[in-house]
């Protein structure tokens, strides 16, 4: 339990995720791994949805670019179905608490503890220890904070956040212990379920932003013929069955499971539908179904892109809404660690 003014009402539990905003745009293993869950959980959970910013500049950035890419990014969220009056939904450098907070917590962050986080250890051994910023040692603390500000129950998040969730539970315990009960301690809930969606080119590795392969993506904001392009081009195996097998079948594989997604058909129906069929058939109707499925979504995207006013007004909405239960929670924070209250001049 916690004592601050954000705890929520036991009937509804906070859940809380966010994706950087470092593409162009949104790829349709995002959509179906990550928006589209946090979409549909809006209606049973009291969601905080938002787009870290301040983590995607721990790597090498271009301002121009990113600003951009933030806009495309929430507009695509609202287009996905992200609903901004019914969420809290918001850039994390419009609420200046993130920052504030992650100071304290790197405060409780051992040196050693950080040193250990994997993600950190992957991208600075990748880039060498000249181009590695303190930015990017600390993009842990500051997930910490996201999480903590909030008082979120549930996080949302795929295997490769793990470990930042446990620094992010570790934390809040100790901060607890030692200053008084102040933060919720979140649950990682790890979209284990939620299905992968594969590289179309290289179907044993997932579909990514830092593909190798443009061919192998399908981005959302594409033409919709360069997505069925992208579908009847992608690799498939010298069989002739259309049959879910990863191990041996991953191309058809990937393939049923965007079919299945995105028609809300299952796998098995989708192989009685196919028996005997071939590899050609199930892409030109995949083909269709997807570019009938993009199509709305990048519209709505387009038009949310035109309208920069609207979509500034959202955000600042989203950013008041988020800085109430934040600069709450942060208060409490900074007087439990005996900083000196700052009086109205
Ligand atoms: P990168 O290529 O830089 O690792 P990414 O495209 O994998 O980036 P992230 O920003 O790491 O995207 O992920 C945003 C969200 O989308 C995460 O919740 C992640 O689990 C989900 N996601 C990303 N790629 C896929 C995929 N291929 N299938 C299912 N979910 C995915
Ligand atoms: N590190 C996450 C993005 C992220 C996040 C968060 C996710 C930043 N802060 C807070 C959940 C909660 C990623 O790279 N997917």
């Amino acid at each position: 339990m916690t004592i601050t003014e954000s705890q929520q009402p036991a009937d509804r539990q906070r859940i809380l995720s966010g994706a950087k905003p470092t593409a162009d745009s949104l790829h349709l293993g995002n959509y179906i791994g990550a928006v589209r869950n946090w979409a549909e959980m809006q209606s049973s959970y009291d969601a905080v949805i938002f787009i870290p910013d301040l983590h995607a500049v721990t790597v090498d950035f271009d301002p121009t670019t990113l600003a951009r890419r933030t806009r495309t990014v929430a507009a695509q969220y609202i287009a996905a179905g992200i609903d901004p009056e019914e969420s809290t939904f918001f850039v994390q450098s419009h609420v200046p608490e993130h920052a504030q907070l992650a100071w304290a917590l790197n405060c409780i962050t051992g040196f050693g503890e950080a040193s250990r986080m994997t993600q950190f250890k992957d991208k600075s051994a990748k880039q060498g220890t000249d181009s590695t910023t303190l930015g990017l040692f600390a993009y842990p603390t500051l997930m910490a904070a996201d999480i903590l500000l909030y008082q979120a129950d549930l996080v949302p998040v795929g295997e490769d956040q793990r470990q930042h969730l446990e620094l992010t539970r570790n934390l809040a315990q100790r901060f607890n212990t030692r200053f008084g009960e102040t933060f919720t301690v979140p649950e990682a809930t790890i979209l284990r379920d939620t299905a992968k969606i594969y590289d179309l080119q290289n179907p044993t590795a997932k579909m990514s932003k830092t593909g190798e392969s443009v061919n192998g993506t399908i981005q959302l904001l594409d033409d919709p013929g360069v997505t069925a392009k992208r579908i009847k081009s992608a690799v498939t195996d010298d069989d002739t069955e259309i049959r879910f097998d990863e191990q041996n079948k991953p191309g058809i594989s990937n393939l049923l499971t965007i079919y299945s997604v995105i028609s809300g058909k299952t796998i098995a129906e989708l192989e009685a539908d196919y028996a005997g069929r071939m590899y050609g058939h199930l892409k030109v109707d995949l083909a269709d179904v997807l570019v009938e499925f993009v199509t709305p979504l990048r519209n709505r995207t387009n038009e949310l892109l035109a309208d920069p006013a609207e979509l500034d007004r959202l955000l600042a909405q989203g950013a008041a809404k988020a800085r109430g239960i934040a600069a709450t929670t942060l208060g409490t924070v900074y007087d439990r660690m005996g900083f000196l209250p700052r009086k109205q001049a």
